[in-house]
């Protein structure tokens, strides 16, 4: 079993779960914020590192999880699986997305994804300033306004941009801020199948599981998620004999 926040000391008021692709100063951030408050282990059952440490900011203390670097979230990898496993089924408080500026679009792929499990999320974009010595310059206003969740930028090594990375993440964790992710509509055969499995996905076990996001799984056929929930025989029918797929 991973930590949740009841197994963890009383005094961790908000869970922070740390994503991006590798190389793009997650662990920089992670150090930045938790300094020595850290210890580092491995997941239950897996042989991938996990690093976990504290820090305290405006009246409240954070635990902030660094979860493995990846490139998406498809559970191809025990390192995806990790990562997907902790924002969908832990259930943090705030998943902050740590994005490299000087390619961004290539990252955009990873916060797409976290953005349809969840909407707490605030998205760092870091390396800043190798960003501005290649002439790249990233609107942070305009992105935050396509995808809908606040945007920070940082140059976390230097320490730039970490005061307003964790007043965002306190606005988000105290629902302060409640941001909207822009949902991504798919064409008009698998939109018509989420439809007709929705009604159907009730899982007990994780009443604050994104069903829609569940629901793609299940039409991609995603065998790790099946691990978790116990397909009902009516959800079985629909992705057998798939009524959208008719006439
Ligand atoms: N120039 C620059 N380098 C950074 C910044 N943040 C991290 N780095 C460097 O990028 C490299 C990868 O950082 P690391 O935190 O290990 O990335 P991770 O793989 O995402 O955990 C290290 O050499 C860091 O010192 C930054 O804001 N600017
Ligand atoms: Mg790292």
């Amino acid at each position: 079993m991973l930590k949740s926040k009841e197994d963890l000391n009383q005094e961790i008021d908000w869970i922070v779960a740390l994503a991006g692709n590798p190389n793009t100063g997650k662990s920089t951030v992670f150090n930045a914020l938790t300094g020595l408050n850290q210890h580092t282990g491995n997941w239950p059952g897996k042989t991938v590192l996990k690093a976990e440490g504290t820090y305290a900011y405006g009246g409240y203390n954070y635990l902030l999880i660094d979860l493995p670097g990846t490139y998406s979230l498809f559970a191809n990898s025990l390192e995806e699986q990790v990562a997907r496993d902790y924002i969908c089924f832990e259930q943090p408080d705030v998943s902050l997305i740590v994005t490299d500026a000087t390619c961004l679009a290539r990252h955009l792929n990873l916060v797409l994804q976290v953005l349809e499990i969840t909407d707490k999320v605030v998205v760092c974009v870091n390396l800043l300033d190798e960003a501005t010595r290649k002439g790249i310059q990233v609107n942070l206003e305009a992105l935050s306004c396509e995808l809908g969740v606040p945007v920070v930028g940082t140059t976390a090594r230097d320490g730039v941009g970490l005061e307003e990375l964790k007043e965002t993440i306190a606005l988000v964790a105290q629902r302060v801020i409640c941001p909207q992710p822009r949902v991504i509509s798919y064409d008009r055969e698998i939109e018509g199948a989420i439809a007709e499995l929705l009604p159907h996905l009730n899982v007990e076990a994780y009443p604050n599981l994104n069903k829609r996001w569940l629901a793609l799984r299940l039409l991609e056929g995603d065998p790790s998620i099946f691990d978790y929930i116990k397909t009902p025989e009516a959800i079985n029918e629909v992705l057998v004999k798939p009524v959208w797929a008719e006439g």
